[in-house]
């Protein structure tokens, strides 16, 4: 540089840490030029700074929004320093180089989604330009500029610049990192502008992915496949809550197959009002149910099917207290009253301090997740080859589903308190799906055959006896109801039915029950869950 000594600049919105930085820096003989802020902030922790100004020789500008966007400043990031052309011009022009560029941004996230709102011209001006210019400036140039974006980062920087070796793979990562950042940056900028243009009709969305990675995990599905899971801000940031935000107070790492599970897990169980558990094994739900006692709902949810529960997935939707920890670590399993149950996984909104111990003694590897409920209205992505298919979630409030009498029978209102649980279950289940239900208690459930008569099958097999007077569910319509499925469960002695309707055969199906004296409703609604 033209002084000679290596300058860094740093212009910083979050000042954290910026002391320890600077005066590992200053120790190191950094030259330390900065922004309005960043240098008074320096200046009263007692480090000498340069001010911006000083070297571009204009004050900020229009309020600040040009303040750092000048030859001076970007000749000094952007010029290559093997190639003699460009230091000559920075010669010529009296301009240094920057060997470190420290920024990060204007709080633009944190601004647009405070609680108490924002107007649309303070969104506006909270939308920083100068700083992605020298982030992304300095990434470009990153094999002789350090781009530093993350307060986290300072100590390894520092430990770098300290060992004074040349290290291209630290310097690529910062960059990649840099990038992100810059990236997932733009996408909130330009979410809560999409949200601006039109607040009534927000499909499609403006679907930009600003994934972060969060973690690598061990493998995927199977051992022999890489995986990583990475968090998105306009899924989990923007909508709060779910999986992905959870806090895991316990346990072995939690893998991919995990992941997938909790989040079927944790759907369902929010789903309820009343105290309730839900099981999971492989994504479908095998036990639910809702009880005033939560330990009993437990108890019945796993009862549903024991063998599946055993190494599944146990959900709460209310707060797991010292009760309720000590029978989760204690319960043996009802197949053989014996052998203690075994979970991959428990989650639940929140954890008393007692409640959180004793399940911590319960193993080493049981992970144990605190989540916060999933708001409605998300997006719902998956993936295709070579592309991505996007929709709403599958959010309908109760008033959405209709439970219209089709049949002679009238339901007794109880039963049409089994057939509303059994419809809040099988929405959860692979399709195609039927759940049956009885007592705020799911008895049985089949999922994911590709015929519904299976599916049905698998369903009254499960719930053996107890289908005398339950309420069944189906995910969708009846085709072929006469011949087949409706008939079946009409046999099985099923006292009420609840499925979409809207099938030609409809006039079948209401036949059949009528036949049979069995009550059937129809929800208007259907829930494919492919
Ligand atoms: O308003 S800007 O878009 N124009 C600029 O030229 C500029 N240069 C730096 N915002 C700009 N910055 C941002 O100011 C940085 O990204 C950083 O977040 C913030 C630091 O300002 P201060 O040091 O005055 O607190």
């Amino acid at each position: 540089s033209a002084s000679g000594s290596k300058q860094a600049l740093i212009s910083l919105s979050d000042k954290k840490d910026l002391d320890l930085l600077a005066t590992g820096l200053q120790e190191l003989g950094y030259t330390i030029v900065s922004t309005g802020g960043t240098a008074s902030a320096l200046e009263k922790a007692g480090i000498n700074v340069t001010k911006v100004e000083e070297l571009t020789k204009f004050p900020e500008m229009l309020d600040g929004r040009v303040k750092t966007l000048h030859p001076n400043v970007h000749g000094g990031i952007l010029a290559r320093r093997d190639q003699n052309h460009h230091m000559e011009a920075l010669d010529k022009h009296n301009i240094s180089t920057f060997e470190l560029v420290v920024v990060n941004l204007y709080p633009f996230y944190e601004k647009v989604t405070s609680p108490n709102g924002v107007t649309f011209d303070d969104g506006i001006e909270n939308i920083d330009i100068g700083g992605p210019t020298m982030i992304r400036a300095a990434a470009k140039n990153h094999k002789d500029v350090l781009v530093v974006v993350d307060t986290q980062d300072y100590p390894l920087v520092l430990e770098f610049l300290k060992g004074n070796k040349d290290d291209q793979q630290f310097r690529k990562k910062l960059a990649w990192k840099a990038f992100q950042h810059v990236a997932s940056y733009d996408t909130a900028v330009s979410e809560w502008l999409w949200n601006q243009i039109s607040p009534e009709d927000k499909f499609p969305p403006a679907f930009t992915l600003s994934h972060s990675l969060k973690s690598s995990l061990r493998y995927g599905e199977n051992p022999h496949q890489k995986a990583a899971f990475y968090t998105d801000s306009s899924l989990s940031e923007f909508n709060g809550g779910g999986i992905a935000t959870a806090i895991q107070h316990h346990g072995k790492e939690m893998s991919y197959n995990n992941y997938l599970d909790a989040d079927a897990a944790w759907n369902c169980v929010c789903e309820f009002e009343k105290p309730t558990c839900v099981v999971v094994k492989h994504t479908n739900p095998c036990g639910v149910a809702s009880r005033d006692d939560l330990i009993e709902a437990y108890h019945l949810a796993v009862k549903a099917d024991p063998v599946s529960a055993f190494g599944g997935i146990v959900a709460f939707n209310k707060p797991v207290d010292e009760a309720l920890a000590r029978d989760i670590r204690e319960f043996r399993s009802p197949t053989d009253g014996e052998t203690r149950m075994f979970y991959e996984i428990v989650v639940a909104p929140s954890y008393t301090e007692k409640g959180l111990e004793i399940l911590r003694g319960k193993s080493k590897t049981l992970r144990i997740l605190e989540a916060k409920k999933n708001k409605s209205g998300k997006l719902s992505l998956r993936q295709v080859g070579g592309g991505w298919l996007a929709q709403d979630s599958d959010d309908l409030t109760p008033e959405e589903i209709k439970f219209d009498v089709v049949s002679k029978k009238v339901p007794e209102a109880s039963e049409l308190e089994d057939a509303k649980f059994a419809w809040l279950c099988v929405k959860h289940v692979k399709s195609n799906a039927i759940v049956i239900a009885k007592n705020n208690c799911m008895l049985g459930m089949g999922s994911g055959q590709p015929n519904r008569l299976e599916s049905l099958r698998i369903a009254l097999r499960k719930a053996g006896d107890e289908v005398k007077g339950a309420a069944l569910a189906s995910d969708a319509f009846f085709p072929f109801a006469w011949k087949d499925a409706v008939e079946e469960a009409c046999e099985s002695g099923i006292g009420m039915i609840a499925e979409p309707g809207g099938s030609i055969r409809d006039g079948d199906a209401v036949d059949c029950c009528n036949k049979y004296d069995v009550s059937l409703v129809f929800t208007g609604v259907r829930h494919f869950r492919h």
